[in-house]
């Protein structure tokens, strides 16, 4: 996916207010999250080829705070499962109408629902994939057991979740370390540092990203079988949950 590229923090002018999922950022979204989170373009294609393997026929694979409808292009080009469909669940409208967009183009035959809702509050059912990618840091932590448990609940054995998350570190040096690389890696992409540090004013209190240890409890608490770790790119790491 080509976007117009992402300079909605290059003014100086003005105040920062919180980050929201508007018009303004879904235009620019592809171009602002490739720059932005190091390691997307191969955690999308893992992703594919993820639900190619693990897609059941019959089943529903979830994209979770789906945005553009990456997650579920990549896995739509790779499940051959019989009877399989994806559902697409984002709560900006802005989002669900380019998502739709994207897949009017897209000649794949897996059956795709795109439903504009707040994923605490659809159900889950009959799941063999469930992608959640870099959609857990924006809900409240106090949301983040009860959706998680319904996500299990809703998953058949020897389901998969796919979890992408910015992790916070334990460790001071590590967590600053991890932080000044991420900058670094975003100057790399050609942001300057009045951008950067103006999105993360705006990120503040939005985006709120817990340390691996705390997700893995989390998934083993709700009763996942495993929760480990198979990319990480600095603070930026996806985690295989089994069923
Ligand atoms: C990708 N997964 O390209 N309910 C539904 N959607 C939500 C909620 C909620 N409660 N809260 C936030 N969102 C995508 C990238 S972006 C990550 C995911 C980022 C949605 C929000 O509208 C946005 O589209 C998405 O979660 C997070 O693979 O921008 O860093």
């Amino acid at each position: 996916m080509t976007s117009p590229k992402d300079s909605i923090y290059a003014n100086p002018v003005g105040e920062v207010g919180a980050f929201k999922f508007d018009e303004t950022v879904a235009d620019v979204f592809p171009d602002m999250i490739q720059r932005s989170v190091p390691g997307y373009h191969a955690i999308i294609s893992a992703i594919g080829l993820l639900a190619g393997r693990f897609a059941r026929e019959q089943s529903v694979c979830y994209d979770l705070g789906c945005s553009l409808g990456a997650a579920t292009l990549s896995m739509r080009h790779q499940i051959e499962a019989e009877n399989c469909r994806i559902i697409a669940v984002d709560n900006s409208q802005a989002m669900v109408t380019r998502c739709l967009q994207a897949l009017q183009t897209d000649r794949a035959k897996v059956a795709v629902d795109v439903v504009c809702a707040d994923i605490r509050e659809i159900e889950i059912n009959n799941a063999s994939v469930v992608v959640l990618n870099f959609t857990l840091q924006f809900i409240p932590l106090e949301y983040r057991l009860s959706l998680l448990q319904k996500i299990y609940r809703g998953m058949l054995p020897g389901g998969i979740l796919i979890l992408s998350e910015k992790l916070k570190f334990d460790d001071d040096r590590q967590q600053e370390l991890q932080i000044q690389m991420h900058h670094a890696f975003k100057k790399a992409q050609g942001y300057s540092d009045l951008e950067i540090s103006r999105k993360r004013t705006a990120l503040e209190n939005v985006l709120i990203p817990e340390t691996f240890v705390q997700h893995q409890s989390r998934l083993l608490q709700v009763g996942f079988g495993s929760a480990e770790v198979w990319f990480q790119y600095f603070n930026f790491a996806s985690i295989i949950a089994l069923k």
